[in-house]
Formats: C-alpha cells, structure tokens, sequence
C-alpha cells in the first residue's frame, strides 16, 4: 500500500484566520448564551437553589465548549479540506496516532469524572436530612403529600389534639404551605402510578414509587428549605408540577408551594385558621360539605363551577341535584348522589368509565377514608348543586341520614359539628366515634 501520509494537505493562512474568528465567536457565543440562564430559570426560592443553579452554569459552559468546538471543526472541515475540482483520489490514510488517541480519551473521561463528583457533592448536600424538620410551634410534625391521578393532597400532622383526644390532621389539597427557613421535609406517596413532585422554584425534584398501600406504601422523601427572594411579596406561590408522564390528566396534575414570611404569618393565615375550622365546623351540613368534599381529589376528575373545578375525565357536578332524582329508577336523588360517592361503580353514567375510586370507611387508601358524617355533609352540598334540586333541601338533617341508612345500613351522627363556637362534650364525643372508626380502619 502506498504511503500517502507526505498528502497531507497544508494549512493554509484562510483555515488560521477562520479557526481564530471561530473561537473568538464561540467565546462570546457561550457568554451570551448564560446570559440568559437566570432569565429562564425561576427564582431561587430555597437555600438548594443556588448549588442547583451553579451546577448547572457549569454543565452548559462545558456543554456549549465541546458543542461549539465540534460544530466549529466540522465547519472548518467542511469548507478548508473538501475535495476540489475532479480530485477523486483517497484522502490520506492514518493507521493510529497513540497521542491523540490518548487526548481524546483522558480529556472526556477526566470531565465526566469531575461533572460526577460536583453533581454528586450537590446532590448529597441538598438531600441531606436536617434536624428540626416542619417545625411549627417549636415542634416537628409530619407533612405528608399523596400523589394520585391527577391530583396533589397535602396533610399536616399536627400535635394539637382534637376534643376526642386524636391529634388533628389539616388538609390543605394542593396547596403546601410554608414559611421562610422552615426546614421542609416531605414523605410522599402515590395512590396509583409513578408521580414525580417537582417544584422548579425550589430546584427539587423526587418520584413518589407505588407499593401496597396497606402497609403504607412505599415512601419517599423530599426536602428544601425555603429563603427570602429579593423583590418578591409575601406570601408567595411558587408552582409544583407532576414530571412523570403518569395518564391524560398529567398536565393538569399541579399544585402550588405557599412560601409565608415567617413562622407567625404561617400560624396566623394558614395553620390556626384551618385549626379553628376543625375543632369548629360550621352547624349547616351544606357549609361543612363544602369544606369536606375539597379534601378528596374529587376535583382532579370532575368540573363544579361554583369551587373552580375544571376537569372532563369524570361527568360534570354542576346541576348534578337536577339529574340526581332520574339517575336510577327507584332511588331518591340523596340515595344516589350517597352511592355515587362512596360507591361509584353502583351505577356507571353513560359516557364515562368506572375510574371512580371509592370513598367510605372501609376503604384501604388512607386518603379516600370518609366518615358516614362526612359523606352526610358532601351530599347536603351535592344538593345545593343545581337550580330546581331533587332533593328535600328543607329536610336534609332527616332525609340525608335516612338515605345513607337506607343505602348503607350505616347511622349518621347528626350531631356531629353542631357546636358552633365552643365544641361542648357530648358533640365531641360524637366526632370521636366517628372519625376514631375511621382512622382505625385506614390504619
Ligand atoms: C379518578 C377520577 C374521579 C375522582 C377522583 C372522583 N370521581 Fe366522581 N366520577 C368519576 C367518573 C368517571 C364518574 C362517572 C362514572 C361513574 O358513575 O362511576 C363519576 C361520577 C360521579 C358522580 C355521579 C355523577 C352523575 O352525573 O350522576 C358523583 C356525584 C361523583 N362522581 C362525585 C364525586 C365526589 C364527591 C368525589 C370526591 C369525593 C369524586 N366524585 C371523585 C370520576 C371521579
Ligand atoms: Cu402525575
């Protein structure tokens, strides 16, 4: 074989002048390219943020050098060393050059090597457990997120006991608050498929794994610690978005991270409100529906006008009490709108598919448990829902219960909430029963 390595093609003095302008042109091509990254990227909303956000300068530093060296070679190529004329000959042939070789072994290999470590110091920095996690009142408590399709449902809980003597649980749906330098740390778990909670604004992000939900899944966790962004009014809302394609409604799977100012604006707007509302349920049922029912992920499936719900995978509630009584022959419309709650598959309506989970005591998924007082409340709401209601509104202390006793062959505690202000023992009781049933069979 002939040696043709004296072909060599000479550089010449046009290849030297490009060569530089493109350097000179990827230098500030790089320079103006991070420019924008803090334009793009969300504020660094937690104390993570800014070793997330660095990491990341650096990956797209050393990301735009080796895109735009090799772009710019190729164009160099390309131009400089193609064929002229009727040149039909072979380009000289090399058989190995151990230098280069090596360069171009160690060189990637050494930038991978250092990309793994910064990444892993960052991360192992970030996910680090902290002491004194979710202090509110100079206590730890637990804040535990449900992921479901499509759906987020934050619960606290607290150390405050309840008149029966059980610590309160606040419920929050998708709505996580929290304060300035609170050390956040979540336990996650999924009702059904992988999720992934993700809140861009606090640089985390971590997947919720199924396991069985009658040893209480398979958890994972979360942390952050929230701090003070420059300019922002507060409390702020930053978003949490679903990052596991997880069905047709996972772009609707979306929540909000409430950030308060500090630890008495948490107390005072969010946590002692939603305390009160607890130990004081309004004595109307329909009013208590109304707060019951937006503590179920009823919301990620169905559309009711007067709560902003928007969804299509299940039919809509506005004007359901104007149906309710024409829905199955023979049952009143309490009977059904009970029924279609806690026992959906009954009575399938045409159009839609049994996607509908149960709700009752009996269920195993801690977050579907709902107490036959609670189920009472959600359907005297149903009720109101519509213009000409099928019900017997008048009558719903009366009516309701006889419906969920007919249905279900289960009392309703009608006493339950009606201490307005003060919860008077014989109420409490009434609540202890009930929802100490109902925890038990979750547990
Ligand atoms: C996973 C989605 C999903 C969730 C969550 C869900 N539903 Fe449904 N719901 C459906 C579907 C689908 C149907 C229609 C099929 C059927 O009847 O089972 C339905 C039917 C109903 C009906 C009957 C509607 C009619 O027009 O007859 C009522 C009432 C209802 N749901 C109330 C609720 C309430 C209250 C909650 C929360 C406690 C809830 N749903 C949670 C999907 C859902
Ligand atoms: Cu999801």
């Amino acid at each position: 074989m002939e040696d043709n390595r004296s072909n060599i093609p000479s550089i010449s003095p046009a290849a030297i002048v490009v060569a530089a302008v493109f350097i000179l042109v990827s230098a500030v091509g790089i320079n103006w390219f991070t420019s924008f990254v803090p334009v793009v990227l969300p504020p660094q909303a937690s104390a993570e943020s800014k070793s997330v956000d660095e990491l990341f300068y650096i990956l797209v530093i050393i990301g735009g050098v080796v895109f735009f060296l090799i772009q710019g070679m190729l164009l160099i190529s390309v131009i400089f060393f193609r064929a002229r004329g009727d040149d039909r000959s072979d380009g000289p042939t090399y058989h190995g050059n151990p230098l280069l070789e090596l360069v171009w072994t160690i060189i990637p290999s050494l930038v991978v090597v250092f990309l793994a470590v910064i990444s892993f110091n960052v991360w192992s920095q970030n996910s680090e457990p902290k002491a004194a996690v979710n202090m509110v009142e100079g206590e730890e408590i637990a804040i535990n997120v449900n992921g479901a399709r499509y759906a987020w449902t934050h619960t606290y809980q607290t150390d405050r006991l309840g008149p029966d003597g059980v610590p309160i649980v606040i419920n929050s749906g998708d709505t996580l608050h929290t304060y300035i330098g609170q050390n956040v740390d979540l336990e996650l778990r999924t009702q059904d498929v992988i999720h992934s909670y993700w809140v861009p604004a606090m640089r985390v992000k971590q997947d919720l794994l199924p396991g069985n939900p009658a040893t209480g899944g398979r958890p994972t966790e979360i942390r952050f610690t929230p701090v003070r962004v420059e300019g922002e009014a507060y409390p702020a809302d930053y978003p949490i978005v679903c990052a596991e394609l997880c069905g047709d409604g996972h772009g609707r799977m979306r929540g909000t991270v409430v950030v308060h100012e500090d630890e008495s604006a948490f107390l005072e707007q969010f946590y002692e409100p939603a305390i009160h509302a607890i130990l004081n349920p309004p004595a109307d049922p329909v009013l208590r529906g109304e707060v019951e029912i937006q503590k179920y992920v009823c919301y990620s499936c169905h559309t009711l006008d007067s709560l902003d719900w928007e969804s299509s995978t299940g039919p809509s509630l506005n004007g359901i009490a104007e149906r309710a009584g024409d829905r199955v022959p023979g049952q009143s419309a309490e009977e059904y709108i009970a029924t279609s709650v806690w026992n959906s598959q009954a009575f399938v309506v045409p159009g839609y598919t049994e996607q509908m989970a149960a709700f009752g005591p009996e269920v195993i998924d801690a977050n579907n448990i709902m107490s036959p007082e609670q189920l009472y409340a959600i359907v005297a709401y149903l009720c109101t829902q519509g213009e000409q209601s099928d019900c017997d509104i008048d009558n719903a202390s009366a009516a309701i219960p006889g419906a969920i006793k007919t249905v279900f062959g289960l009392e309703v505690d009608i006493t339950f909430g009606q201490g307005d202000d003060e919860v008077s023992a014989s109420d409490a009781d009434g609540a202890d029963a009930s929802e100490t049933e109902a925890g038990a069979s979750g547990a």
